[in-house]
């Protein structure tokens, strides 16, 4: 790789300062990075210098390779996928980037020689925070397989200034802090002021006549602003791909006539300017939409116009006419946060390039499809009508037009059948009357898919089951993946080196081989090894807990992990209904013989979602009593990690022994820190929901601890009308757990901090903690026998791992690319 790389840069075998792959090359680059880019000598730089210095170092290896790339993508204009996320979640590039280039080694040994530690620069990064969870991790492992899979594409998104807030636990509670991730600069990003566009809000539309008197529609806004393309590369592992992540920076519009809206009121036209460039402020920190907020309107519309705008001048450059530019892009709405985007198309070629309507919509339902992620019905995002009207009033015609002829042709189909007309509108008539975005997106999407088999038969049956009826060949699964690179390869070194050194190195890009581990599940020598990689890991874990948390920790535990966004339905609250449990047993029978446990928890909750905010103050609450207790010390200890994120997880997945995939069945699209796990060697407890499902298929039910109702089980009982209070009366176990969390136990006495929590239980308990709780139990139970047996348990950790490589990202970006986007590889020389 490094012979082609040379002589593509100057046709001679000479190193540059800029390309050489070696140790003494890495070295002199960085030395002269720290002293030309940081203006530092090695005695004075501080982390900070260290680390943009190796950063320049390294970006400028990616760089003649995303330049080969784009000369490539120029010269055979192939077809494109357009990836527009709201979030992405990429979590820290230098060691991604050092392992997709293959220099970890040489430029660990250049660094020594200069007595810094690689490890303590790889520690400094801050992490781009641009999402919240599932959704935008997502993204950042689609980016990566579509560049090791050499797929031409550009994902598209916000570069918010602030990302997900920072998370603080302070008296047991949650507290943000905002996460100023550009503080200290960031060296991976490339801004493109030339690659800017005009974003039009509000205001009002008149009818135009044009010379040939051709009606015509023009948007007189009240408000101009610019989006500006900041672009950072995104290195496929052991090719020269390089995709491009553009995220849009909001800024006041250059040489704007502000005088032709304010009269020469210089005074507001600055005023304009602050406000343009909060648009890309900040993150909206909800998992599910908060309804009604107009800058999250703006930011999704912002991002959607500059990205559009985008491919259309890339479209044109390649001298195609407009009417072939679902031939040139595919774009994949990731859920309805850009769904705008249809809304969108047409107006751009409809009313800025006088496409007529029928063509254009021809050309917009060919270019896009939508991936639903959710079930949960508060998250289907809508927007009320008043507000709609008043930022996008142009959009808001031109929905109302593609709604007028979509519900033509369901009446078409449906003759009499009002109510499913009133069901599929894109227009909810329910005052104030909202826009339904993922009608939007089912009606100008050429194909919609779910995220797991279960998620994506359940969308057909309920949530979208008219548009199933209407449109059967839309309906796709695409079964949620991770990549192997950052959450095997990166995060477990140690695993990495034994797998390679077992199977060879294939497996990281063709995770079938994985297989071949199967043969050696039960072989001692074997196991011991893979022992000594868990055990390891647990220990630098325990030494973070410790350093972090002050807690102390014994590795020889089951470390059994739950890190997820804090929700209701993921049920965290349903394992600390088990650490309680056997708190319990321990306090009733000191003597009592269990397996030594580490419960962990890592996740955040939305600022203003009371009940998760009330969750992690109960698992602190537990923690704090249980960790402080004699008499369960030696068997039960409880941490909660704060400030999840993608960095902590690299030290969190490969720990695990147990992982919990709680969710009630029905709820959890898909999950993907289920994959994270089990790839990690970890066990799973799960409900048959999401992913679960497929995993569970996958590595054989003997490998995977089973609890709990099924998605049809869940409806049922609900709709026989659930009576939790019975259970918890039924249930004494049970009853003296809810009972001392009520007394006060776990809250200094003060009766009332946890009883929204115990009266939702008791009363309500809509996600059926209640009804899972008994064979939640007796599954722990079991898991931690097995535990003891540590033939076992090691032989069950291999077959996980043999057993995962359905869960890469790569089987599934090559699915979209085969049954949605039609997208073909095209390898890149340098
Ligand atoms: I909708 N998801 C998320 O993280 N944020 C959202 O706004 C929505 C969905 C998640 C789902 O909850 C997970 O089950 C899923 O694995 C993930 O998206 C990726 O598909």
């Amino acid at each position: 790789m490094a012979e082609s790389h040379r002589k593509a840069l100057n046709g001679t075998n000479r190193e540059t300062i800029r390309t050489g792959l070696s140790e003494e090359s890495i070295r002199a680059a960085f030395l002269d990075n720290l002293f030309y880019l940081q203006g530092r000598f090695p005695e004075v730089a501080t982390l900070n210098d260290q680390y943009k210095a190796l950063a320049y170092t390294v970006r400028d290896r990616l760089l003649h390779r995303w330049v080969a790339t784009t000369r490539a993508y120029q010269k055979a204009n192939p077809r494109t996928v357009c990836y527009l996320s709201a979030e992405y979640l990429p979590g820290p590039f230098l060691g991604n980037n050092l392992l997709n280039l293959g220099i970890e080694e040489p430029t660990r040994r250049a660094l020594a020689g200069l007595g810094i530690e690689l490890d303590a620069l790889l520690e400094h990064e801050e992490e781009p925070g641009l999402g919240n969870g599932g959704l935008g991790r997502l993204a950042a492992c689609f980016m990566d397989s579509l560049a090791t899979l050499q797929v031409p594409a550009i994902g598209y998104g916000i570069r918010y200034e602030f990302g997900i807030f920072d998370q603080v636990i302070r008296d047991g509670g949650q507290v943000e802090t905002t996460d100023n991730w550009l503080r200290f600069g960031n060296p991976w990003e490339v801004r493109r002021p030339a690659i800017a566009y005009d974003v039009r809000i509000g205001g009002y539309t008149e009818q135009t006549t044009d010379a040939q008197g051709r009606f015509g529609v023009r948007w007189v806004p009240n408000e101009v602003f610019n989006g500006i393309a900041v672009d950072t590369a995104i290195l496929g592992h052991g090719v020269n791909t390089v995709n491009l992540l553009r995220l849009w920076t909001a800024e006041a519009a250059e040489g704007f006539d502000f005088h032709a809206f304010n009269r020469g009121d210089y005074y507001g036209a600055v005023v304009r300017e602050v406000r343009s460039e909060t648009i890309s402020k900040v993150l909206y920190p909800n998992d599910e939409p908060e309804i009604g907020k107009r800058l999250r309107l703006l930011q999704q519309y912002f991002f959607v116009t500059c990205s559009l705008q985008d491919m259309i001048r890339i479209h044109r450059t390649t001298g195609q006419p407009l009417d072939k530019f679902h031939e040139k892009f595919s774009v994949q709405l990731n859920d309805t946060h850009p769904a705008i985007a249809v809304a969108e198309l047409m107006r751009l070629l409809v009313d800025e390039h006088q496409m007529g309507w029928d063509a254009a919509w021809e050309v917009t339902r060919h270019t896009f499809a939508y991936t639903n992620h959710t079930l949960l019905p508060e998250a289907l995002e809508k927007w009320p009508i008043p507000l709609f009207q008043n930022v996008l009033p142009r959009h808001l015609e031109i929905i109302y037009e593609i709604n007028a002829r979509f519900l033509d042709e369901v009446r078409l189909r449906h003759p009499f059948d009002t109510a499913r007309v009133q069901r599929m509108s894109i227009i909810d008539e329910a005052p104030p009357r909202f826009v339904r975005m993922a009608h939007l997106a089912c009606v100008g999407s050429f194909a919609i898919n779910g995220v797991a088999e279960l998620h994506s038969r359940l969308l057909k049956e309920t949530v979208l089951r008219d548009f199933f009826e209407l449109w059967p060949e839309k309906f796709q699964n695409k079964t949620n993946g991770v990549t192997p690179r950052r959450f095997v390869m990166l995060s477990n070194p140690g695993l990495s080196r034994l797998l390679t050194r077992t199977l060879g190195a294939g497996w990281a890009r063709d995770p079938s081989q994985l297989r071949v581990l199967e043969r050696h599940a039960d072989d001692a020598a074997f196991q011991q090894e893979w022992r000594e990689v868990k055990r390891s890991r647990k220990e630098a874990l325990a030494a973070r807990i410790l350093d972090r948390c002050n807690v102390s920790i014994d590795p020889d535990s089951l470390f059994d992990v739950q890190a997820k966004r804090i929700h209701e339905y993921k049920r965290q609250h349903l394992n600390v209904l088990h650490i309680v449990t056997l708190y319990n047993r321990i306090k009733f029978n000191p003597g009592l013989d269990i397996t030594p446990r580490t419960f962990i928890f890592g996740g955040k909750a939305a600022p203003g979602y009371a009940m998760a905010k009330l969750m992690i103050r109960l698992i602190n609450a537990v923690a704090d009593v249980v960790n402080r207790d004699p008499d369960v010390a030696g068997r039960l200890r409880v941490v909660f990690l704060p400030n999840f994120s993608v960095k902590l997880g690299h030290g969190l997945y490969p720990a695990a022994d147990l992982s919990e995939q709680l969710s009630t069945a029905g709820k959890e699209a898909s999950g993907t820190g289920n994959m994270k796990f089990s790839m990690n060697g970890a066990l799973t407890i799960g409900t048959l929901d999401g992913a679960n499902v497929e995993i569970r298929e996958e590595v054989g039910a003997d490998n995977f601890f089973l609890f709990g109702l099924t998605a049809e089980e869940v409806v049922r009982t609900l709709a026989e009308g659930y009576r939790p209070w019975d259970i918890y009366n039924a249930n004494l176990e049970l009853k003296g757990v809810i009972d001392l969390i009520a007394s006060g136990h776990f809250s200094h006495g003060d009766r009332t901090v946890f009883q929204p929590l115990v009266d939702h239980l008791v009363w309500h308990d809509n996600y059926l903690l209640l009804a899972d709780y008994a064979g939640y139990i007796a599954c722990q139970e079991q898991a931690g026998l097995t535990y003891r047996d540590s033939r076992q348990w090691t032989r069950m950790s291999i077959l996980n791992v043999a057993r995962m490589g359905k869960f890469s990202s790569d089987r599934t970006i090559a699915e979209y690319c085969r049954d949605i986007w039609r997208a073909e590889p095209m390898a890149v020389d340098v």
